[in-house]
């Protein structure tokens, strides 16, 4: 019984551990096993990232050089592109991107070919796991009739189950060891045997009745913030249709103790994993004739912000009597979200784009992100590359208008609010006494 050969693995810790995909998900997930005793092996397309961590060097900000290098020079770990090694794992972990193509449609193109490599080595007695977010459905329609049709035969051969990933990049709060596992497998075995895993390297799992169910459980805690990212923008703009501060109704409703979450309005949604899962779910449910209108409201309210943004900043400017056209924008802060660098789906860049496709004339600061390049099929103005620009009294005062679309925890508001002529704060980074002793023209969001 291959249940009974891969318990032992696992409770000797014993098993070899081979994780396909070294990425904010795969190198911290290899490194928890291999600093646990067991053997690792990271697969990789990439050789400069499978060389960097053989030399024991961390290109991921939640994995440090240090642990890498212990888990190297333990001989616990090593990184290849060699995928021939998947025959020596006892387990394969697959944690590579489920992007959205341009059509919002599931791009799953980098689960078929780890799963065809899988396939090209697979040997009887493996455990299979994804941890890709990804539709309810994948693990049991894809990566199981791939195994069977080479000739394994689930449960004699292997098992397999879905677990979501829940990195969340930089929190330092929150780490692989302490965020609870959801663990849902193709059959009760699957289960019982990836939850046993999981359990060697977490404090909590969670172990649920299918595959489906797990991969069903992410879409529904991410596609859960869009909805209500959503929410928070339609209630910017319905209190400031109002006349009232969104910013002091969401902190007042933020007080009661149960049954609210507070969510900000901001330029959109930007991310690799918020903008894109829930339309993971929605096209999944649309094969079966399902229309999930929560989640294509909040994806229409979300990607309205930007140019919600541009209005306000335009309407700010004519009470100045001036013309986006002509005027000079300067964007604060460019990245996805606050004290990152990352630029993936962020709004800033269509707030860009939209400036440049009036004739304004953009430059920004973010002291993270040196470089902004856009995508020229996507953008309606000149799409030229930006580069990060210093923060001068001189730059301050240059701009007509200044729009602050993400709160760097770094960057000096208060002397911005000194220089600058108008402002358009989206993210509430001027606090009321800021506001109050500025003579610019503050918008907020
Ligand atoms: N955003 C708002 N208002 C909010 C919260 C976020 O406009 O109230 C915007 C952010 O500025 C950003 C986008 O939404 O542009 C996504 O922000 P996020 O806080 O959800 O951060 P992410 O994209 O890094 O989401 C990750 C997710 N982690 C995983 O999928 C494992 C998410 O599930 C986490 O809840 C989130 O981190 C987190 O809490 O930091």
């Amino acid at each position: 019984m291959i249940k009974d050969q891969l318990r032992n693995l696992i409770e000797e810790k014993t098993a070899c551990i081979g994780v396909i995909g070294l990425g904010y998900v795969g190198l911290p997930l290899i490194v928890e096993f291999a600093s646990k005793g067991f053997q690792g092996i990271g697969f990789e397309v990439d050789e400069k990232k499978a060389d960097a961590i053989n030399k024991g060097e961390s290109y991921i900000v939640d994995v440090t050089s240090e642990d890498v290098k212990k888990c190297i020079d333990s001989g616990k770990m090593s990184a290849t592109t060699d995928f021939s090694k998947l025959n020596k794992c006892d387990v394969i972990i697959i944690c590579v991107p489920t992007p959205l193509r341009k059509t919002k449609d599931p791009d799953m193109s980098y689960i078929l070919s780890a799963g065809e490599e899988i396939t090209k080595y697979m040997r009887s007695g493996q455990l299979v796991i994804l941890e890709s977010t990804t539709y309810p459905g994948t693990t049991d329609e894809i990566l199981k009739p791939m195994f069977e049709k080479a000739g394994f035969s689930l449960n004699d051969d292997f098992y397999l189950a879905f677990s979501p990933e829940r990195v969340d990049p930089g929190n330092k709060q929150y780490q692989t060891h302490n965020i609870p596992k959801v663990v849902g497998g193709v059959g009760e075995d699957s289960t019982e045997i990836a939850s046993l895993l999981y359990s060697k390297i977490v404090n909590e799992v969670h172990s649920v009745s299918s595959a489906r169910v797990a991969e069903a459980c992410k879409l529904w805690e991410n596609t859960f913030r869009a909805i209500n990212i959503g929410m928070a923008n339609e209630m910017a703009k319905l209190c400031n249709t109002l006349g009232i501060d969104t910013w002091e109704v969401v902190r007042a409703a933020g007080t009661k103790p149960f049954g609210f979450m507070a969510f900000y309005p901001g330029p959109g949604l930007g991310g690799h994993c918020i903008p894109l899962d829930p339309h993971y779910l929605s096209w999944k449910a649309r094969q079966h004739g399902f229309d999930s209108k929560f989640i294509t409201l909040a994806e229409k309210i979300n990607s309205s912000m930007p140019e919600y943004v541009v209005k306000l900043a335009t309407d700010a400017l004519n009470d100045e009597k001036k013309a986006v056209n002509g005027s000079k924008v300067l964007i604060l802060g460019v990245a996805y979200k606050n004290d990152i660098d990352d630029m993936r789906e962020s709004p800033a860049l269509s707030v860009i784009d939209l400036f440049r496709a009036k004739g304004a004339e953009v430059v920004y600061h973010d002291p993270f992100v040196p470089e902004v390049t856009f995508d020229h099929a996507y953008t309606i103005g000149d799409g030229e590359p930006l580069f990060n620009q210093e923060l001068t009294d001189d730059l301050i005062k240059s701009a007509d208008c200044v729009v602050i679309c993400t709160a760097h925890k770094t960057v000096d508001y208060s002397r911005t609010m000194e220089l600058a002529d108008v402002i358009v704060d989206t993210r509430n980074a001027l606090d009321k006494d800021m506001r109050k002793r500025s003579k610019a023209k503050v918008v907020r969001l």
